[in-house]
């Protein structure tokens, strides 16, 4: 490969207690004989900063990248449905990894940590690099690992297109707080990709895995039956992000927030799982010479939006619970505990979309037959089940719960922060006091019905029609 620059302001190197900014050179053990990519986040080859910055050390060094996948037989709330994506997008990347030289290894393993540091010394790995991600869950593994590693550890932010620990050192406020910075620093990382091309050494490659094998052994949930709605891996990313480009984008500022319209572009599957780069997106969005205002509209969701969701879990621990929402929405609550609910539901009615409200049952019934629910269906969903339960933890828990189990896209901090904006006012300001929200932005059907059909989107959602496709 022709050399190329790798903008360190995207890596920390990872000790057990900081993240620490990174000068010119990196560390590299004396007699390394490799560079391991611990593969996690970003579960893809081309248009990757953090396997091209082991790669970018390994030319320098003068030895071979390792890529190593560890799986957990349990994530979070995710079921045989996402693990089914997730693993076929993997073994996607897996024989792309191969096709160029670089070996990937796939370990199944509860105690992710501990396997990438045995695998590390088994290679004699000089360095490690590995994946910015701010889930609680992610941090963990990597402390863990950290304490564990006899080489330098890094992290690389291949997610954010502007890092995350780099534009900001503290909770933004909201997105006009975060939008300056982005828009400030935007021309300096939208760079184009260096491509991968062969490795001139041959490395011997591992057996490559088996999905349906691996499958046998997660243990999580198969209720919850994988979906035909969306092709795994990055081919099908790229495949489909052109047809949007091609059909929709023109219409995205005008349509978007319509369910039955199909005006968005659906990439949060495989943006969640690192099929594709959320840069490799903006880059062909922005050059795309389709309606500016749809474009713009676009970048404020998949850079502003999406940055501002990493910030707000990268540096606010309780993302997943009432203390992180902000102290106003938080008095605001707890003044309205005992208002009066004029329905009360279960986690299990939630679940079954046994609801009275038709509206948000249909929204329940997309989300669990497509593993995608509407945008705009998705604030209307949370904010109803603040209403209809005892208390906002009650509502953010089962909130989670669901997200997670059913979503694609679940499981992410966009999830997490996109729950706290509807629930606990995150990102938001406070509105004019009512019954149970407080001062939480409220919204009802009445709101619905001025922006779509919300007949149409039940009759396509309701019980009944189970299983129907995504694109009608
Ligand atoms: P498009 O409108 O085509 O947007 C393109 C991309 O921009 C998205 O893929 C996403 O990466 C980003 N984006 C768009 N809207 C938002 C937003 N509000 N916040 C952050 N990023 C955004 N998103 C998830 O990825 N996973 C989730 O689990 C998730 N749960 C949510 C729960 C609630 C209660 C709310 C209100 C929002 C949630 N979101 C979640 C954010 C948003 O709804 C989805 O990202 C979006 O609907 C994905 O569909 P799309 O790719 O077609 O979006
Ligand atoms: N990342 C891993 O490194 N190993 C896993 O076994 C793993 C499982 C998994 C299952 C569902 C899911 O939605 C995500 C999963 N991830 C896994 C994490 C994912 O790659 C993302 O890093 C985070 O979920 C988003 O920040």
């Amino acid at each position: 490969m022709k050399d190329y620059k790798i903008d360190t302001r995207r890596i920390r190197e990872i000790t057990t207690s900081a993240y620490l900014p990174v000068e010119e050179s990196l560390q590299f053990k004396t007699d390394g004989s490799c560079i391991v990519y611990w593969m996690s986040r970003e579960q893809r080859i081309q248009d990757n900063w953090a396997l091209l910055s082991a790669l970018h050390e390994s030319q320098k060094r003068n030895v071979n990248v390792i890529i190593a996948f560890t799986l957990v037989p349990q994530f979070l709330d995710a079921t045989i449905r996402q693990f089914d994506f997730m693993l076929k997008g993997i073994s996607e990347a897996q024989q792309n990894a191969h096709s160029l030289g670089i070996p990937f290894h796939f370990f199944l393993e509860k105690d992710p940590a501990k396997a990438i540091t045995s695998f590390a010394n088994s290679v004699n790995a000089g360095a490690v690099f590995t994946d910015f991600d701010p889930l609680n869950i992610k941090l963990k593994w990597k402390q863990d690992a950290a304490a564990t590693l006899s080489c330098p550890f890094y992290e690389v932010d291949a997610h954010n297109i502007i890092p995350a620990r780099f534009i900001s050192q503290k909770t933004e406020f909201a997105a006009y707080t975060l939008r300056p910075k982005v828009h400030r620093l935007l021309h300096e990382f939208m760079t184009s990709f260096p491509i991968i091309t062969p490795m001139e050494s041959k490395a011997t490659l591992p057996d490559v895995f088996d999905v349906q094998d691996v499958l046998k052994k997660v243990k999580v949930r198969k209720d919850v039956q994988p979906v035909s709605t969306f092709t795994p891996g990055t081919s099908a990313a790229l495949h489909h992000l052109d047809a949007f480009i091609k059909l929709k984008l023109d219409h995205y500022h005008d349509k978007r927030n319509d369910p039955n319209a199909g005006y968005v572009s659906d990439m949060s599957p495989w943006l969640h799982f690192g099929n594709i780069s959320a840069q490799t997106i903006a880059l062909q969005i922005q050059s795309s010479k389709k309606d500016k205002e749809s474009i713009d509209g676009y970048i404020e969701e998949l850079i502003v939006r999406k940055e501002l969701a990493d910030n707000y879990c990268l540096y606010t621990s309780d993302y997943d619970n009432f203390n992180g929402f902000h102290a106003w929405a938080q008095t605001s609550l707890n003044a309205h505990r005992s208002d009066e609910r004029a329905y009360l539901y279960s986690q299990q009615q939630f679940e079954q979309a046994n609801t009275h409200d038709p509206l948000w049952n249909a929204a329940q019934m997309e989300m669990i037959n497509t593993g995608k629910m509407h945008g705009y269906m998705r604030m209307y969903w949370a904010k109803k089940i603040l209403e209809w339960t005892h208390t906002p933890e009650e509502a953010q828990a089962i909130a989670i719960y669901l997200n997670d189990t059913y979503e694609l896209d679940g499981r992410d901090p966009n999830g997490y922060t996109g729950i706290a904006w509807s629930i606990g006012g995150v990102h938001d300001r406070a509105w004019f006091e009512r019954p149970i929200f407080g001062k939480i932005r409220y919204m009802n059907a009445n709101g619905c019905k001025s922006k779509f059909d919300v007949k149409k989107y039940i009759a396509m959602h309701s019980t009944e029609n189970k299983g129907d496709s995504l694109f009608p």
